[in-house]
């Protein structure tokens, strides 16, 4: 097997707005973080990696660890802090951002929609009221045509699905509702209305511009693969979860059980590459108490290897999900993939063993352009607050110091030689300078 990428590979690290900006005051993240017990240990994004001030500074350290790409999300409340109102300075803030990529020669992938909302729109019933789909596309439209001339590749919405189960079912993130079925349907139909209109109305206007979604997929096997039950749940976690939306997409119309709540339809092409967010995969067993999660119960396996927030580490899968998305035919891009390791012990395998998984791909056929690493820095992880440690670079939110850590020399060397190394010496296991992380809850 080659270990070389193809040529003109994109190889990055990929952010959002409000983990690492700081001082994003007006959307319903910043709202939520207020409230005791929302988040771990207390915390608050509040300044975050002061990336907004600093982002020169750390575009330099990207360049020279050789990164040739970087993904960031825009913070829809600078931008328009109040409905139809668009901040001309916020606007000239991402100009400049994406001008400081170009200049040092690094594509820039941009999302439109990573997790946060204006707090107006929050107020307006958030993705459950169906006019955001609306007002989410006049804004992406006004963004597009602002900064359409500094990138090419543009991404709707970060992991809708995501943002319907954990706002909708779990209720651990904004604004904390724990549905059933139907009325998360609900919030899943309004999104995927908005993709298609911020599509459609964007490449009316610019088609030669790169548009696509950024999909969270994990693998979902039995538990015990030999008990009818869990295989039947696993495989309708596989169809809510994954193919609900991909159908979607692939057919231009809601599909079942979206057509229990509504009957929108769309463009029958509107992704013109396919961004996939990996990181693990889940193991279902049948348990009949677990109604509002299809009675699936999610378990770990016993041996294999974890994060510090104890998701499998589960290099196979990535495989797996870029052979079956191939069928698409699309090109696709690993918008994330990363791992919680604050001690930097597990990231340099996890990154090689990744990596050998998308040159599998590739090799089988899998038109991958590109691997943008989750995540630049550790920085404010959502409800985990600053407990998981997701960086390539350490930051302290206290100090803002940034510290290169191993395994980001690691992927310095992928990044400049466009290869994996034939043998590599791992970097030894690091002292552990710091606690480390308690059991997290399972995702
Ligand atoms: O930090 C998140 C990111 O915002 C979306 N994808 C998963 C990451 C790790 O949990």
């Amino acid at each position: 097997m080659s270990t070389q990428f193809p040529e003109g590979f994109l190889w990055g690290t990929a952010t959002a707005a409000h983990q690492v900006e700081g001082r994003n005051y007006l959307n319903d993240w910043w709202a939520w973080e207020q409230v005791p017990g929302h988040i771990k240990n207390g915390d608050t994004s509040e300044l975050a990696c002061d990336h907004y001030q600093r982002f020169e500074q750390d575009f330099d350290l990207l360049r020279s660890l050789n990164q040739n790409a970087h993904r960031l999300s825009l913070e829809w409340s600078r931008i328009e802090p109040r409905p139809g109102e668009f901040s001309s300075e916020a606007i000239d803030h991402y100009r400049k951002v994406l001008q400081a990529l170009r200049a040092r020669s690094m594509e820039p992938v941009v999302t439109i929609h990573h997790f946060t909302n204006p707090t107006w729109i929050a107020d307006a019933g958030g993705w459950e009221a169906p006019e955001t789909a609306e007002r989410f596309a006049d804004f992406a439209f006004r963004v597009v045509d602002a900064l359409h001339d500094l990138a090419r590749y543009w991404i709707t919405i970060n992991e809708p699905t995501v943002i319907a189960y954990q706002g909708y079912v779990k209720g651990d993130w904004p604004p904390g509702k724990r549905y059933g079925l139907t009325r998360v349907m609900r919030v899943l139909s309004t999104l995927m209305h908005g993709h298609w209109l911020a599509y459609e109305r964007v490449k009316s206007r610019h088609s030669d511009l790169q548009l696509g979604l950024a999909h969270h997929l994990r693998v979902f096997d039995p538990a015990r693969p030999w008990m009818p039950m869990d295989r039947i749940v696993a495989s309708a976690f596989e169809r809510v979860f994954n193919q609900t939306i991909l159908k979607t997409l692939a057919r231009g119309r809601l599909v079942f059980p979206l057509t229990r709540v509504a009957r929108a339809s769309g463009p029958s092409h509107s992704q013109d590459f396919f961004g996939l967010n990996y990181y693990t995969r889940e193991l279902v067993k049948f348990n009949r108490h677990y109604r509002a999660e299809l009675f699936g119960e999610r378990v770990l396996p016993a041996t294999a290897p974890r994060s510090d927030l104890n998701w499998e580490i589960y290099p196979e899968g990535l495989y797996r999900v870029l052979r079956s998305m191939s069928r698409h035919g699309l090109p696709m891009i690993v918008t994330e993939n990363g791992i919680a390791d604050r001690r930097d012990a597990l990231r340099p395998e996890y990154l090689l063993t990744h990596l050998t998984a998308i040159q599998r791909a590739i090799e089988a056929g899998s038109p991958v352009r590109g691997y943008f690493h989750w995540t630049t820095f550790d920085n404010f992880e959502w409800a985990e607050g600053y407990s998981a440690k997701f960086g390539l670079i350490a930051c302290d939110p206290r100090t803002q110091e940034r510290r290169v850590r191993p395994s980001a020399g690691l992927y310095a060397e992928i990044c400049r030689s466009n290869r994996l190394p034939v043998s590599v010496e791992l970097p030894p296991a690091p002292l552990d300078d710091e606690q480390p992380a308690g059991p997290a809850e399972l995702r």
